[in-house]
Parts: structure tokens; sequence; C-alpha cells
């Protein structure tokens, strides 16, 4: 058995540096009500860290609607104009605890710091909340057209990170980024509820106290992976 080291860390956006979900959840809800429905919040869990087109794919499903290409264009444009107008109200006090003073520790150590979002708003998000610049690469919905339990967006990562699977560590919150993530080798740290989230290595509730320190002794805990 032997120590796990890590020599980059690779960030989800929604669910991780910010509660985006929130607001993805208000706008497709829009979308949902004017097909006479609402998305419950057992429904609004699977469509985390899917893409918009998909999201649009599984909602539509839900409602029983064949959408033609041109109408789900449309729709998937309506949905984004509406998240958008809650995006562009966001500041530095959207971010969620702890992570800024991680990643400022990161940068301090200067460890490699890769974001790997399914959102094509990723760095609308990360400049409205001033983080832009603690990245070196960054992996959006933009880089591939994979959705995410699709290890796609990660690979990608990776390879603009100049490293390997193995030497990464993943943030994330959502069950389909945990399995993309965990298909290609990475070590995995789910930010959330335990029980959504078991295929993780390990789960942290948010990043209160997180620092290098504490994510070496989890790494230890882990194991060799
Ligand atoms: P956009 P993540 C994902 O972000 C969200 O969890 C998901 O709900 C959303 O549909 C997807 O981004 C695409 O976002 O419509 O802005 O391109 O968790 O991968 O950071
Ligand atoms: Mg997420």
């Amino acid at each position: 058995m032997h120590t796990m080291k890590y020599k980059a860390i690779i960030f989800d956006l929604d669910g991780v540096i910010v509660n985006t979900a929130h607001f993805h959840y208000l706008a497709w809800n829009r979308l949902a009500q004017l097909w006479g429905g609402q998305i419950t919040e057992e429904q609004n869990e699977e469509l985390k860290g899917i893409t918009r087109m998909r999201s649009l794919e599984i909602i539509a499903a839900w409602y029983h609607k064949s959408l033609s290409e041109q109408e789900k264009i449309m729709h998937a444009r309506d949905k984004n104009d509406w998240y958008l107008e809650y995006v562009d109200m966001m500041d530095e006090s959207d971010i969620l605890p702890g992570v800024k003073i991680f990643l400022q520790e990161l940068k301090e150590n200067k460890v490699p710091v890769a974001l790997a979002s399914a959102s094509k708003n990723a760095e609308r998000v990360l400049k409205h909340i001033n983080l832009f610049d603690f990245f070196d690469v960054i992996a959006d919905g933009n880089s591939v057209y994979e959705s995410k339990p699709d290890p796609a967006i990660f690979s990608f990562a990776i390879k603009q990170l100049g490293l390997q699977p193995a030497d990464c560590v993943v943030f994330e919150d959502a069950p389909a980024g945990l399995e993309a993530a965990l298909a290609i080798g990475c070590t995995t740290i789910g930010v959330g509820q335990p029980d959504s989230l078991i295929k993780a290595h390990y789960v942290i509730p948010d990043f209160t106290h997180f620092n290098l320190n504490a994510l070496t002794t989890i790494l230890a805990s882990i194991k060799s992976v």
C-alpha cells in the first residue's frame, strides 16, 4: 500500500464552486411549466453535470414531447437566456464556502488547477465570481461534445495539463461526473451528501476548513489507487 500523490486538482463548477444548479433548475422549470408540469428535486438530481442539449432531451422525454431539431434549439436557447439572467446577477458572494481560500492555497503552492465543467457558460460564471485567474486549464461545454458520464471532458482537461488521470484528484458533486472521472482512473472526492455520491473515493460536505493538509490525509486514507 502506498499513499496516493496528486499532481493536479480538477474542479467541477456547478455544485462544487458555485450553486448554479438552483439557477439551472429555475430556468428548466420555466420550460416544464410551459409544458404543464414541475421538475421535482429528484428529477433535478438527474440533470446535474449533464449538458444543456442532453438535459433538454431528458426533460422532453418526461413530458412525452417529441421535438424537431429546430424546436430543441429554440427551447435550449430560451432556457439559456433565462439561466443567464441569474448568472449575470452573480458576484463573489456566490462562491461556495471555503473554495476561494483553498484555491489561493493551491496557487501559493503552485499546484496546477483545472476546471472540467459541462457548462458552455463556465468562463462567464468564473469571471462574475472573480475566480477565472485561478485556473491553469479550462475544459467546459465548448471543449468537447460528449456529456458526463462520458469521460471526454476530464480527458481533455488532463491532456491540457500534460498529465495522466492517475495524477489528478477530481472534486465533483454529481453522480454522472464521478462516473466519468472514475472511468479513466482519477481519484475522486465527492462534494455533498454521501448517499448520492457513493461511488466517490471519499466525500466532503463542502470546502469549509478544507486545505492541502486535509487532502493529504484523505489521500493517505484512500490507500493505493
Ligand atoms: P450550460 P457542471 C453542468 O455544470 C450543470 O450541472 C448542468 O445542470 C448543466 O446543464 C450543464 O452544466 C450545462 O450548462 O447550459 O451552462 O452549458 O456541473 O458540469 O459544472
Ligand atoms: Mg456539478
